[in-house]
């Protein structure tokens, strides 16, 4: 056969038949991925007589990313800042952060990215490649994890605070709006009925958290909305919105988007949390 079976792709395909996922349509799955059928067979009904027999792996997933609020803290210590909580929602699971980032940092972020900006690419579920997305308006580019002593030490800061290894978050994401700029409503998981979703999942498994830091805010317009829930938070600099996602399923109430900026520039900063370490 020739085509080595990763336990994060077992791990996977498990999830996916508990979630309803048919046998066929995960072996479609596969296919486009690039696996051989008798491969995808072999694997498939091995997953699924395990899945069978195991209740315990129904979604939804129990260890997740975010600080311990049971006691209602105003602060929360992040290291090197005590992060103030501002709001909280449970359903979705929305916590709204002031003072998570400087101003020098926030200065900072922006001079080290605006030189490499270019034209927001998404990652594109149907390929597992990246492409141009008529949904997201701003530009953008990727850090590095660590590339340079502020995208570390914030860093940092946000494993500490969401509690979630440093190793599990992708690299920080830069985007700027400029007027007239949106990025419309999404869910920042991976759709697990598209077919590039496998490939994708092999670089440390689903997305599971969404913390969004606001580095410049517009002059107007330019809020972080949740359609489900008709919530519109307004970025302000320093803040950040954190959500999470137990399950890739529109039930977690997780869509979002950008409102478009209606004037001046806005500029923020994403960490996407991934389920194991990102590579
Ligand atoms: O800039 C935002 O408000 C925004 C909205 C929705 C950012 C993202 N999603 C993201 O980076 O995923
Ligand atoms: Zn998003």
């Amino acid at each position: 056969m020739g085509q080595p079976i990763s336990p994060e792709l077992r791990e996977w395909l498990a999830a996916q038949l508990v979630a309803g996922h048919s046998v066929p349509s995960l072996r479609a799955s596969m296919r486009a991925a690039g696996w051989h059928n008798d491969v995808a067979d072999a694997v498939l009904a091995e997953v699924e007589a395990q899945a069978a027999g195991v209740a315990a792996f129904a979604a939804p997933r129990t260890r997740m990313p975010g600080p311990d609020l049971s006691a209602s803290p105003l602060h929360v210590d992040a290291g090197d800042r005590q992060v103030r909580i501002l709001q909280t929602i449970r359903h979705p699971r929305v916590i709204v952060f002031d003072d998570l980032v400087s101003d020098d940092e926030c200065e900072g972020l922006i001079a080290a990215a605006r030189v490499r900006l270019a034209r927001s690419l998404t990652v594109e579920t149907q390929t597992g490649g990246e492409a141009l997305n008529v949904d997201r308006t701003s530009d953008g580019m990727f850090f590095e994890r660590g590339e340079n002593p502020i995208v570390a030490r914030l860093e940092r800061r946000i494993a500490a605070l969401l509690q979630w290894p440093l190793e599990f978050g992708e690299g920080l994401q830069i985007l700027r709006y400029s007027p007239g700029a949106q990025y419309r409503p999404h869910y920042d998981y991976f759709d697990p009925a598209e077919p590039g979703t496998p490939t994708i999942l092999r670089r440390g498994g689903q997305r599971v958290g969404t913390l969004v830091m606001y580095l410049k805010e517009p002059d107007a317009g330019g809020g972080t909305i949740f359609p489900d829930v008709g919530l519109e938070i307004a970025p302000k600099r320093g803040t950040g919105v954190f959500f999470s996602y137990d399950r890739p399923d529109p039930a977690t109430r997780t869509l979002h988007g950008g409102a478009p900026v209606l004037a001046g520039e806005k500029w923020v900063a994403t960490k996407w949390l991934r389920e194991r370490e990102f590579t």
